[in-house]
């Protein structure tokens, strides 16, 4: 017996591996294992033998199991060391070369205007892109049978809804702002950025692309709020001081009286840069936004009274403002998914656009 226990704990201190050990437990402290067949020959023993016989046995099994429980230890230890000697991370090395996501310049020029108009006290509204016929047209001033329901293109759905509205695409982000007057009432500041749909496809019009539209509610606005506004938005957008607007009268639904916005720019090496009067030698307009008073039966339709309340609104293509300041000439690009286009025009995740340190990424 004695030379068994020696035996047994000299093959427990020597096994090679995990799996030999636990062999040896079962075959010392398994059912069947001469530890476990001493432990019950006690059962069969007079109360001399018994009181003998019972420490020595017990002896052996704490003696065995805590061989075991160290040689384990020492084989575990040894496995981390040599998985941890295997794993070996230099630091010091340069960063992997794994495919890493951009932000896409779409994204890049919302977070910019997000952060500039939140500097002139505008929140952020959004609504659905799927929209009924009313919220799109009606409470924009455009009645059915109105000429601008058909020149926008409309993807209508097949059926109407529960309230016997037809149902479409939004083709401008200005239902979000009939819903914000109704929801939200007077005074009222708000961007409203996102996509809009219209069936058109070329060069320069995709199915969908990207409007922000704004919305200011207050008493007593007229449009010098509305140019200053534009003007110290496109100054902070373009990172310019010298951006002139020119103001021409217009004529859209919602708005009453309208002006089509153009902005200053001069060649430069065969490219328009934006600055400068566009009327001098070398120098040009470029047509950038829409804009006006708000229409007194669109404020009546978004719920308040238009003798208390006026207001001013603009709109303006985000793809577009993204090629004019990015400096991309195809519209088409930006919906690709192209990972060298992305690559190349496509923004840092870490260079979040701020006030303090310049809302323009470097692409
Ligand atoms: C409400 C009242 C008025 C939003 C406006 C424009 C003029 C405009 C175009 C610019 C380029 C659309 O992306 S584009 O094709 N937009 O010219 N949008 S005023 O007027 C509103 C909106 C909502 C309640």
């Amino acid at each position: 017996m004695e030379q068994e226990q020696v035996n047994s704990i000299a093959q427990i201190e020597a096994a090679p591996t995990l799996e030999a050990l636990e062999e040896m437990r079962v075959k010392a402290l398994g059912k069947s294992g001469w530890v476990t067949a001493q432990l019950k020959s006690l059962g069969g023993m007079s109360d001399e033998e018994r009181k003998a016989q019972g420490p020595i046995i017990h002896a052996i099994r704490t003696t065995v199991t805590t061989a075991i429980e160290n040689r384990k230890a020492a084989l575990e230890d040894a496995a981390l060391e040599a998985k941890l000697a295997a794993e070996t991370i230099d630091l010091s090395l340069p960063a992997p070369e794994q495919p890493r996501g951009t932000i896409h310049p779409v994204s890049q020029v919302m977070d910019e205007l997000a952060e500039i108009f939140a500097d002139m006290g505008f929140s952020v509204a959004t609504g659905p892109e799927i929209e009924d016929d009313w919220h799109n047209f009606t409470a924009l001033n455009m009645p059915e049978s109105h000429p601008a329901r058909a020149m926008h293109d409309t993807f209508y759905f097949p059926d109407k809804d529960a309230e016997g509205r037809d149902m479409l695409l939004r083709t401008h982000t200005s239902p979000v702002q009939i819903r914000s007057m109704i929801s939200q009432g007077a005074p009222l500041r708000i961007i409203a950025p996102g996509r809009v749909y219209r069936s058109d496809s070329d060069a320069t019009h995709t199915p969908m692309f990207h409007q922000v539209e704004g919305l200011v509610i207050d008493k007593g606005i007229h449009l010098g709020h509305l140019k200053w506004t534009l003007e110290t938005f496109l100054k902070a957008f373009f990172e310019r001081e010298d951006i002139v607007l020119r103001l021409r009268p217009s004529y859209f639904p919602f708005t009453e009286p309208s002006v089509e916005v153009d902005v200053g720019f001069k060649l430069e090496g065969g490219r328009r840069v934006l600055g400068g009067s566009g009327d001098a030698p070398g120098h040009g307009w470029m047509e950038l936004l829409g804009s006006g008073m708000v229409n007194r039966k669109v404020i009546e339709y978004g719920g308040l009274d238009p003798d208390e309340w006026q207001g001013f609104a603009f709109g303006v293509g985000v793809d577009r403002l993204a090629m004019l300041k990015y400096g991309m000439d195809d519209l088409r690009a930006f919906f690709d998914g192209d990972v060298r286009w992305l690559q190349h025009y496509g923004f840092s995740p870490l260079d979040v656009p701020t006030l303090s340190a310049g809302v323009g990424a470097v692409a």
